[in-house]
């Protein structure tokens, strides 16, 4: 299976963007450089780059020992551990593809993704943040009978631990991965019912790291704190942990991203460099006026996965002492830098320009027309690490890609002279709460499972802390008592969803605004008084 046409393909690779190496290969050619070089910290663990390539060996020939196979799909759920990278090159080298959840998922996303992707195996922690996520794998199994097994790392209750998963000696892999096929596949953000997943080879992954850790200034000298979920694309790859293992630097878990957890491992790791999201990033500032740390180390703090006030990032450099960068991305592929060398005001007023002369950009009206330079569009974009479509989905593909392989983004945006995006707002029917995406129409759906509802309609609510909540407009049931909005939300938390779609506030209509051709207007709604 190819995932670019052939004449894109090839010129990808005639630019020396798409190289044909494997995403792991990094870690072995630097535990064959500099074997005793630290690659991760985590806690009081320690992980040269040898011993990080040596458990990838043990992992990927313990999980060909077990009948997995070149293709098969796992999904994985790990929080910021050192066993996260250890599984995910092991995964990779085997061939296997992770399929890359959040430790926030529950239930309902975790059964999918097993169901979905045809998992043969799923891999939590024990348990994480006063969760148990054997018991969330418990209901993974009744909902899946099809899921094979659970590894587990930490102490693996009924199910088998991670620690029997690593063979006790590394043979080599017979048939190993090629570069241009499937990788991993990270999750979509979304916006309809049921989250998308992102086929990314490693080819294309792998020039999107490397070209962003050349755009950051990365090198053996950088220390990168991981402090957003390691699986995240923004953490993992913008240039993140895997764009410092490929410069030789060191990665440092924070098992959190709150200051409280973050700052004394920057003093401590004398780390260089992380990534936040807005609302984090600012709390940071408030925080370090009173913590006692020090900070100085930090060269280089970046801010993305979700609108960076011009206010916001004014503060940020000052009270952290270190340049800021603004990082516009998504899990699909573009991902948008402001530069080192560019003026003050486009780095704190920009979301950044493409990582890649080959990445196109259109900007266009609802007709799909280009629009004039400096027009307010939808952004829609093609290149050589943005994926010509979802997994297996192609109904959904015929909508969110052009005829000519360009993704619409839902992002509306506008460029200046110099290239950079400005992100104006959304399309898309998605709520961005300080990062963490979610898809309006899969808590709709929720909520229109109980009984008393008769309709529900999802939409953002501006917050002065996370920049956007959700809001669950309700239309009753004729007749039905109204429930306590409390009710409606534990509802939707019973229903396997990860706590932050649950609706933030829950309000009650007797109708919805229309909009032309009668459908709800969300944009109406937002604007709309609810019942006392
Ligand atoms: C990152 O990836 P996703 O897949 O969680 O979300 C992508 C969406 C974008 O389409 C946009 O709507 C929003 O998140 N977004 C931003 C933004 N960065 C992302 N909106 C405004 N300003 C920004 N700086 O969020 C992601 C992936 C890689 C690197 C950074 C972020």
């Amino acid at each position: 299976m190819s995932f670019w046409p052939e004449e894109f393909a090839a010129r990808y690779r005639a630019a020396g963007y798409w190289t044909g190496e494997p995403l792991d290969r990094m870690i072995r050619v630097h535990a064959a450089a500099d074997p005793a070089r630290i690659a991760l910290t985590d806690g009081d663990r320690h992980w040269s780059y040898a011993e990080l390539d040596r458990r990838a060996d043990l992992v990927a020939t313990g999980l060909l020992a077990r009948g997995l196979r070149r293709g098969d799909r796992v999904v994985l759920q790990l929080p910021n551990t050192a066993e996260f990278f250890e599984l995910f090159f092991g995964l990779l080298r085997a061939g296997v593809v992770p399929v890359m959840a959040l430790p926030a998922h529950r239930r309902a996303e975790i059964s999918y993704f097993c169901e979905f992707a045809g998992a043969r195996a799923l891999i939590v922690p024990d348990r994480h943040a006063g969760f148990d996520h054997r018991e969330l794998a418990a209901d993974v199994l009744a909902a899946v009978p099809a899921l094979g097994e659970v590894l587990v790392v930490g102490d693996p209750g009924p199910y088998t631990s991670v620690a029997e998963l690593r063979a006790a000696e590394a043979a080599p892999v017979q048939d190993p991965p090629r570069a241009d096929e499937l990788a991993f596949l990270q999750l979509s953000g979304g916006s309809t019912g049921l989250p998308k997943l992102i086929p990314r080879t490693h080819d294309d992954y792998l020039y999107s790291v490397r070209e962003s850790a050349v755009i950051c200034g990365l090198g053996p000298e950088t220390v990168y704190l991981c402090a957003l979920p390691a699986a995240h694309n923004f953490p993992l790859s913008s240039p993140g942990t895997l764009g410092t293992f490929h410069a030789g630097g060191r990665v440092v878990l924070a098992p959190n991203p709150s200051a409280d957890a973050a700052f004394p491992l920057i003093e401590r790791e004398r780390v260089t460099l992380t990534g936040l999201v807005p609302p984090v990033a600012l709390a940071w500032a408030d925080a370090a006026a009173q913590a006692p740390h020090d900070l100085s180390s930090l060269e280089l703090l970046q801010v993305g996965g979700a609108k960076l006030s011009a206010e916001g990032a004014r503060r940020l450099g000052p009270a952290l002492g270190c340049r800021v960068q603004q990082v516009f991305g998504m899990a699909e592929g573009l991902v948008n830098y402001t530069r080192p060398e560019d003026d003050e005001q486009t780095v704190l007023t920009t979301q950044g320009r493409p990582i890649s002369p080959d990445d196109e950009i259109r900007i266009v009206d609802d007709h799909d027309h280009d629009l004039p330079d400096g027009a307010t569009g939808h952004l829609l974009t093609r290149g050589p690490y943005t994926i010509r479509g979802y997994w297996r989905a192609p109904e959904h593909n015929a909508e969110a890609f052009t005829s000519q392989g360009f993704y619409r983004t839902g992002d509306v945006v506008r460029r200046t002279p110099t290239g950079h995006l400005v992100v104006e707002g959304r399309a898309k029917d998605q709520i961005n709460r300080g990062g963490e995406k979610v898809a309006a129409e899969e808590v709709e759906n929720v909520l229109l499972a109980h009984p008393a509802i008769h309709d529900a309609s999802v939409v953002a609510t501006p917050d002065a802390y996370l920049g956007e909540r959700s809001c669950a407009y309700v239309i009753l049931r004729e007749g039905a008592e109204r429930p306590r909005a409390a009710e409606l939300r534990a509802f939707v938390r019973q229903a396997g969803l990860a706590d932050f779609k649950v609706p933030d506030k829950v309000e009650f209509v007797t109708a919805f605004p229309q909009t032309g051709i009668g459908k709800v207007s969300k944009k109406d709604l937002r604007a709309t008084t609810p019942q006392p």
